[in-house]
């Protein structure tokens, strides 16, 4: 992408509105735009991340076994009357009528419309066990809509469901998110701590909260410190039993404020910390409460109607884009994870118009999307302080420098937006340092 054709729409003044960080920095990077109380438009950059995230939720939900479908965002009352919920949401459920004076809402999560789906089709134990997910827009009218994309109204939820034959089976279904959540919060480079949950108006009896450290965050945690330097995936193995796996984690402490209770806590006060953090990941199991609400049964092994086992399993994506900043920026910016940022490598050409730097940048520019890097080219006229600070606030992982003082010499600065190092290098050695595709070091 050449930012001259790009729109890339920064703000040099900190907005007033944004009390936090990440919502500071999303606005300034030119990422979202609020189109209403905790409503966004998404801009090119912030659109880029979302898009990575997602993708990365999705790859992990497919090796766990899910399989991803498309809900509709606008449900039909008749669902929630069934299910009994229609009323329990209260106001937090956007209710709409159509036409025919018909009520409908748009959905704040998708037990009701997917178990639905279930009861249609499924029909025996032999079509058990089924994982269904979908990655889609949910609205729900917070009282307090703030910190940006933390807490909007309209949010990109990936929502899961599985369904079991038993309580026994249903728990594989739990391990396996369990799991996946582990796997998919450390590819984005972040620590994301299970800790024991109520079900809350969803029910059950089995639920995890997923919480990353932030000091913006909206929960008060305790934890082991060992969850600092746990290495939580390394080879997690899907075919694996998950439930020594699970265990193993679950037995470290780490418990959200409204649970911790330090009479009860059996860890060295030396060992425990107490954090704030954001929840980006929710796991329930919640037996056949939906299931039998609605008549969702299969013929089991026996020939007897059984109602299906369930559980859902929600990550916040939008949340996960401000979250992700919360735990990873400083003053000059945004400092994205390589498997999440916008653009791979910035070209930074700090003297356009000269032929040398112009047709060396391009060079470097076009030889990197060869490679398969996603490139950013620096072709603006803006001054050469603009440019970096620019490319510093969004957070590019690499840069590279094309400068007048380097071109006399033949040479090119590679900067590592995380360490802040900078190294000079020849312009062929940095070509080669980005067709080294995700290995770029600078050691
Ligand atoms: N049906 C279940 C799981 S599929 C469910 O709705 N769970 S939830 O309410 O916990 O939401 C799942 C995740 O969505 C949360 O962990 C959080 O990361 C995200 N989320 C929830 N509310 C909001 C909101 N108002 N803004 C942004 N993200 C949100």
């Amino acid at each position: 992408m050449r930012l001259s054709q790009y729109f890339l729409p920064v703000l040099k003044e900190n907005p007033k509105e944004a009390q936090i960080a990440s919502h500071r920095l999303m606005l300034r990077a030119g990422m979202i735009q609020q189109s209403s109380a905790g409503i966004y438009s998404w801009l090119p950059l912030g659109l880029r991340v979302l898009n990575r995230i997602e993708q990365i939720v999705r790859e992990e939900q497919d090796r766990a076994g899910a399989l991803e479908i498309k809900m509709a965002t606008i449900q039909a009352a008749e669902l929630w009357q069934e299910s009994g919920r229609y009323d329990d949401y209260g106001l937090e459920m956007l209710r709409i009528k159509d036409r025919h004076d018909r009520d409908m809402l748009y959905g704040p999560t998708n037990e009701e419309v997917v178990t639905d789906i279930a009861r249609t089709h499924l029909r025996s134990y032999k079509n058990l066990p089924l994982n269904l997910y979908h990655i889609q827009w949910k609205f729900r009218d917070e009282v307090r809509p703030r910190f940006g994309v933390m807490r909007g109204r309209e949010f990109l939820m990936k929502d899961a469901y599985s369904f079991d034959i038993d309580k026994e089976s249903a728990r594989h279904a739990y391990n396996r998110m369990f799991v996946a959540y582990l796997k998919t919060f450390a590819r984005m480079g972040l620590t994301a701590i299970p800790m024991v949950a109520d079900t809350g108006p969803i029910g059950g009896d089995m639920s995890h909260e997923f919480i990353i450290l932030a000091d913006t965050g909206e929960s008060g945690v305790f934890f082991d410190k060992k969850w600092l330097d746990t290495d939580m995936v390394t080879d997690i193995d899907y075919s694996d039993d998950l439930q020594p796996v699970v265990d193993s984690f679950t037995s470290i402490y780490a418990k959200t404020d409204e649970k911790h209770d330090p009479d009860n806590c059996d860890i060295a006060p030396s060992d425990l910390l107490e954090r704030r953090g954001i929840e980006v990941g929710h796991i329930f199991y919640f037996g056949t409460k939906y299931s039998e609400a609605m008549s969702a049964t299969v013929q089991g092994a026996d020939g007897k109607p059984t109602e299906l086992h369930m559980g859902s399993y929600g990550i916040g994506v939008s949340r996960l884009v401000g979250g992700i900043i919360e735990a990873s920026h400083d003053e000059d910016g945004i400092i994205w994870p390589e498997s999440v940022a916008p653009f791979d490598v910035a070209v930074i050409n700090l003297k356009p118009g000269d032929e040398a730097a112009d047709s060396l940048c391009e060079a470097l520019y076009e030889k990197g999307m060869a490679a398969g890097r996603d490139m950013l080219l620096d072709d603006s006229n803006d001054s050469p302080g603009a440019k970096m600070k620019t490319i510093s606030l969004i957070g590019v992982p690499w840069q590279i420098i094309v400068g007048p003082r380097g071109l006399k010499n033949d040479l090119v600065e590679v900067k590592h937006r995380a360490s802040g190092k900078t190294v000079e290098m020849s312009p062929d050695a940095a070509l080669q340092l980005i067709e080294t595709s995700g290995a770029i070091s600078i050691d």
